[in-house]
């Protein structure tokens, strides 16, 4: 008897220490200090191991490609991490610091339309803007599928009617040319799309405007032609200060030649604010809703793609929707250790805050995806540029990276350099396309033998020994030799990622920016910060708006030394 209550006894006391470790498991990595749970410890220990290796006695291993790669065939899209400064161990403790903070429970409550955004209390459902299995996603118990899949069908009817020339602008005539009127997340998704799905263009021109500086409209404007052009006016708020002053110098031009009944068949508005929209003079059936529940740099998905729709083609827009869809599912459902999101995420993670590195290069071998850095900065820098943490404390390691970029191979004319042989350590990915767009002569192999040429360059350099005997070969002379041999030497050792695509089409496309979007995420749970709000951006507004009145002559503010010393020279000297 007293045996078996013994036997009770022990088994109760080691439940509560089994239950004791996970609690407090739990508790370090929600309340405690991020830098002392083992999860960072031991990717600490790690570090110090690996940054005594280089990449060539990584690749030693035969098998290296197989272990940190993944290829998707059904998107037909490698990603490629091999050449990265990681061992296995590295890689299963990344993997343990991702399980530890949750990405995929995450991950569901984003997709399942909690209000994650807890600063600004909104839910972050760019995902259901591309839901194409259509399943109910709530938010304060309102299935938003309906009201989504409303607003799509009004960009099919609209941008097949602009294509055919249903619609036509007030003097009868065919809308050959589009302009969006937008800043920010209002423009650089639909620009840099349009930029780079210029090959399946088939419908009218599409211009971009933002910049409140007069010359980005009047440029736009003189090259075309009132009676067949028509103005998108993108933005979530309809209060933003450059788009507004843009409008209104578009309805002018309009108007002052047309008359004003011509803003009916001019203009269109895509926002969340019908009340705005109304004021400006754009009526309800010409706007374009989204919600509450898109964020601006998230918005491309949203009415903020009707320039993209317009310009390739409702079909080809929703082809887009799919490929981010397909991404979508790939991150919700793989697991960590094949989840190219993930992995992604980990990697920048592990050199942005084990190595120091504090920028981050996306180099995109295709001239069609010039924009494609410019647009990330803003995703990833406006989600990720933060410093308050979770529990409101500012946290002590650091966050988003410098991002930042050019397509190849022009960056290799320019600063390449830099990442090759400068002092700064600069973690690349590159991205490079199979098949090209257009077949002209070998141009695709060479651009692509660059492509695979600087990651290899990147990751094995030259040594000293190399560079000597390629000089000996060269029939240097021996005192040449030693003065040159430092400066042709490269360390290498300089980690990047691949991502090799079929083909770039609106579906590839669709599924590369939602591998990045979820890249950001990731690495905002990792760190504990909300990557959906951006205060940071509102001061400098509010400033600008108290300082045009001064300019203006209305007001006449006390600012610092060093901006009124400016704003006075200004007005002093303005013509
Ligand atoms: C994006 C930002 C910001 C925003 C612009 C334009 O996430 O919030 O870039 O998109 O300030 O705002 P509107 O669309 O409201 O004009």
């Amino acid at each position: 008897m007293r045996l078996k209550f013994l036997i009770i006894g022990i088994f109760f006391v080691l439940l509560f220490f089994i239950f004791g470790i996970f609690l407090v498991k739990e508790k370090q990595m929600n309340e405690i200090e991020l830098r002392s749970t083992p999860q960072w410890r031991n990717l600490e220990k790690n570090y110090k191991e690996l940054k005594k290796v280089h990449l060539r006695d990584l690749f030693k291993d035969e098998n290296r490609f197989c272990e940190f790669s993944v290829r998707d065939n059904d998107l037909g899209l490698t990603f490629d991490y091999s050449k990265n400064i990681i061992n296995s161990c590295t890689f299963r403790l990344l993997m343990d610091f991702v399980k530890a903070a949750k990405v995929n429970e995450c991950a569901r409550k984003m997709f399942s339309g909690e209000k994650i955004n807890w600063t600004e209390q909104r839910a972050v459902l760019h995902t259901a803007l591309r839901n194409r299995g259509n399943k109910s996603v709530y938010v304060d118990g309102e299935d938003v599928m309906p009201k989504i899949n409303a607003v799509l069908e009004k960009m099919k009817k609209f941008s097949n009617d602009l294509r055919s020339g249903e619609w036509r602008g007030a003097t009868g005539k065919k809308i050959t040319d589009i302009v969006n009127i937008g800043i920010g997340g209002s423009d650089l998704g639909p620009r840099m799309v349009c930029e780079a799905l210029k090959y399946y263009a088939d419908g009218p021109n599409v211009y971009f405007v933002s910049n409140v500086d007069g010359v980005d409209i009047c440029d736009v404007l003189k090259k075309l032609n009132r009676e067949t052009t028509l103005f998108i006016v993108a933005s979530k708020t309809f209060t933003t200060i450059e788009t507004i002053t843009n409008a209104l110098t578009a309805r002018r031009w309009i108007t002052n030649k047309l008359g004003d009944s011509a803003v009916v068949k001019h203009f269109v508005a895509l926002s969340t604010n019908a009340k705005k929209v109304k004021e400006f003079g754009i009526s309800e059936n010409n706007m374009f809703k989204f919600w509450d529940f898109v964020g601006g740099r998230y918005s491309l998905w949203s009415a903020i793609g009707l320039p993209i729709a317009c310009y390739i083609g409702f079909d080809k827009f929703v082809e887009l929707l799919e490929g981010a869809y397909y991404m979508d599912q790939h991150f919700l459902n793989s697991p960590y250790e094949k989840n190219i999101p993930v992995i992604m995420a980990a990697l920048g993670f592990w050199y942005n805050n084990f190595f120091g590195a504090s920028t981050y290069a996306i180099l995109p071998y295709s001239k069609y995806l010039h924009k494609f850095p410019a647009y990330l900065q803003q995703v990833d820098m406006e989600s990720n540029g933060k410093t308050i943490n979770f529990e409101g404390n500012r946290v002590n390691y650091e966050t988003g990276p410098i991002i930042w970029g050019e397509a190849g191979t022009n960056g290799q004319h320019s600063f390449y350099q830099l990442i090759h042989q400068g002092t700064k350590f600069i973690p690349c990915d590159f991205i490079g396309f199979i098949n090209p767009l257009e077949k002209v002569g070998d141009h695709h192999e060479k651009l692509m033998a660059n492509y695979f040429a600087q990651p290899e360059a990147l990751a094995f350099g030259l040594t000293k020994d190399e560079v000597i005997g390629n000089l000996r070969k060269a029939g240097i002379s021996s005192s040449e030799i030693e003065l040159l041999t430092p400066h042709k030497t490269f360390d290498g050792n300089k980690p990047t990622n691949s991502i090799l695509i079929n083909k770039l089409t609106p579906r590839t496309l669709g599924a590369l920016i939602a591998l990045y979007e979820h890249k950001i995420f990731t690495q905002g749970v990792m760190w504990k910060i909300n990557s959906f709000d951006q205060w940071g951006v509102e001061l400098g507004k509010v400033l600008a708006n108290v300082i045009l009145l001064d300019l203006k002559g209305e007001t006449d503010n006390k600012h610092d030394s060093s901006t009124s010393g400016l704003i006075k020279i200004f007005k002093s000297n303005k013509n």
